[in-house]
């Protein structure tokens, strides 16, 4: 049997993460908490969900929304003790709910004791933590960085007259995974969660903790091209599985990289089931589909293609056929809300368009990832002004366009479709204050459209909301196994407008229409068989009209459906 037809919980299940941050408060500051997450466990669990993904709940000062650890065994005060900790995972598991934690050890907080012991001498027992250059062999050779002003990775401290590295922001010093006492701290802390009994980390930025630490020049063809030249180093996979070899393996988890810069052709050396490394990661190829070329935040000038949008799913389902898993995704807390930037969130298609969406990341093969609020269909939030962005990413980036004389008000309209604030405002829970999120001030201003039928009250009760129709396709999706572990074949792959694919497995075959346009399409489909064909689930009413003989399909904007076919 191919490998990834094995079974697994992990493959079957379907992840919600949560921004604890922006989710539910229950104390009145405006922040998310511990107990607000227990407080909407019963929600969760009605979703029809498995696993629940937090983005970090450690102990951080914040510099980058908990990115920055500075006690990797402690809980964020702003989010609670580690007793609601203890509460929140018992009683998910009472709910059949696992839970996946984000292991953030690329870098950790300049608060964390380690980076201030590292930082006193020289000669600190810690100080090896952490990547110095001295200053006495001059300026460190370049290295950029996602949230530094100058876009500098090198900071020049004075108490012991080097520089240290940060991929991040100047708060957010690179671990030294060189040295085995570091990497022995973070198994200890993985094996410390584990034993409480968590099921599993989602690895942030993980290609990133393996450089080649001889740092040297970039070489000519650099270009800003980071990734190929200091990101995914030449000792990784030995962490990679050594890691697994000392903590993963022991227990029955799972693990997701984001692995930024990793390419179709070294996939399977992450997830290969024999090389005992990691179970999923995530690619980044979608992400850039709608940036310019080489830049992370830059929204591109010409429209993204459906074809193109198509090249990418269909590239890494290849790589998955015979071994390793896939995870799929539309949206998280780094990049815009999924119906904003996949589907159309104007009036006319919004709900359309959501519903398709559910019906696409719920029908491919691979684990679905949902990010809290696209259930509901919430939407970007597009802040006019910079004082609304609390994202250091943003107000790092505004300040260095100020700094350089820049286009400010370019930067701020690029913001509105490219900004990480516009996934991080506030669960959209009723139409009370504050969308029933906070009774205090939300750290974040929350997304005016809660008043206008984007919230979980509103639509829990009607029949034909976004978030009824994803309770229905999360059912569909169980009561089809050929939807989890089926072979996919993309059909009608220059069509710009129909994405439409068949999932076969043994005798079950299904046929999924999906519709990116803002107009109706006609298709014609007669290499299928439709005989016996049924329609297992279609977000229109009126749903697309089958012309028996020639297999013709009429599909109205973004309408969405499957077909069971044998
Ligand atoms: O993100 C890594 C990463 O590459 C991001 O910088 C991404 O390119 C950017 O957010 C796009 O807007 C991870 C976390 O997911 C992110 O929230 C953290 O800020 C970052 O690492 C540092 O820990």
């Amino acid at each position: 049997m191919k490998k990834s037809l094995e079974r697994q919980w992990w493959k079957e299940g379907i992840v919600y993460q949560i921004y604890p941050r922006s989710f539910q408060d229950t104390t009145g500051d405006g922040v998310g908490d511990i107990r607000g997450i227990i407080q909407r466990l019963d929600y969760i669990k009605n979703l029809g969900v498995d696993i629940i993904w937090l983005n970090p709940i450690y102990k951080s000062p914040n510099d980058d929304n908990g990115y920055d650890i500075s006690d990797y065994q402690n809980i964020m005060e702003e989010f609670g003790t580690m007793e609601d900790f203890d509460l929140m995972l018992s009683e998910m598991k009472k709910l059949g709910l696992r839970m996946v934690m984000d292991l953030v050890v690329n870098h950790c907080s300049d608060e964390h004791q380690w980076f201030v012991e590292s930082k006193k001498s020289r000669e600190n027992p810690y100080r090896d933590y952490f990547h110095w250059w001295p200053a006495e062999n001059g300026t460190p050779p370049e290295r950029w960085s996602f949230f530094d002003v100058a876009s500098n990775a090198w900071k020049y401290e004075k108490e012991t007259d080097a520089y240290y590295l940060h991929y991040f922001s100047q708060k957010q010093p690179d671990l030294k995974w060189e040295n085995p006492k570091v990497r022995q701290e973070i198994y200890d802390m993985m094996t410390f969660w584990f034993d409480k009994g968590i099921d599993g980390f989602r690895m942030d930025v993980i290609p990133f903790i393996s450089k080649d630490i001889s740092f040297p020049e970039l070489p000519k063809e650099y270009n800003g091209e980071f990734i190929p030249y200091y990101a995914n180093g030449p000792k990784l996979h030995e962490y990679l599985r050594e890691m697994n070899q000392k903590v993963l393996s022991k227990y029955d988890i799972m693990t997701v990289g984001e692995a930024i810069g990793v390419s179709v052709d070294r996939a399977l050396d992450f997830v290969d089931d024999d090389r005992k490394e990691l179970n999923m990661f995530f690619h980044f190829d979608l992400l850039a589909l709608d940036r310019e070329e080489g830049e992370t935040f830059k929204m591109r000038s010409d429209q993204w293609k459906l074809t193109e949008f198509k090249e990418i799913h269909s590239k890494w389902d290849a790589v998955f056929a015979e071994k390793g898993w896939g995870s799929m995704f539309l949206n998280n807390h780094d990049f815009p809300r999924s119906v904003s930037r996949w589907g159309n969130d104007s009036t006319a298609h919004w709900y359309n368009s959501a519903t398709m969406l559910h019906t696409f990341l719920l029908s491919m093969k691979g684990t679905p990832y949902f990010y809290y609020g696209e259930e509901i269909g919430m939407t970007n939030v597009r802040f006019n002004n910079i004082e609304d962005y609390k994202d250091i990413n943003t107000i790092n980036r505004y300040k260095s366009i100020v700094d350089n004389g820049g286009d400010v008000k370019a930067f701020i309209e690029n913001e509105k479709d490219a900004s990480r604030d516009n996934a991080r405002t506030p669960m959209q829970w009723s139409v009370a204050a504050n969308a029933g999120f906070t009774t205090g001030k939300p750290w974040i201003k929350v997304n005016e459209n809660y008043k206008e039928g984007i919230n979980v009250d509103s639509q829990i009760s009607d029949k034909s909301s976004v978030l009824n129709y994803f309770r229905r396709m999360v059912d569909v999706r169980k009561q089809n196994l050929v939807l989890i572990y089926g072979d996919y074949q993309l059909l009608l792959k220059d069509n710009e407008e129909i994405y439409a694919y068949t999932r076969t497995l043994d005798e079950d075959r299904c046929l999924v229409l999906l519709s990116f346009s803002t107009k109706k399409i006609s298709i014609t489909l007669d290499e299928l068989n439709f005989e016996t064909a049924k329609l297992l689930i279609s977000n229109d009413e009126d749903h697309a009209v089958r012309v028996k003989k020639d297999a013709v399909f009429s599909i109205k904007p973004y309408q969405a459906m499957i077909y069971k076919l044998s």
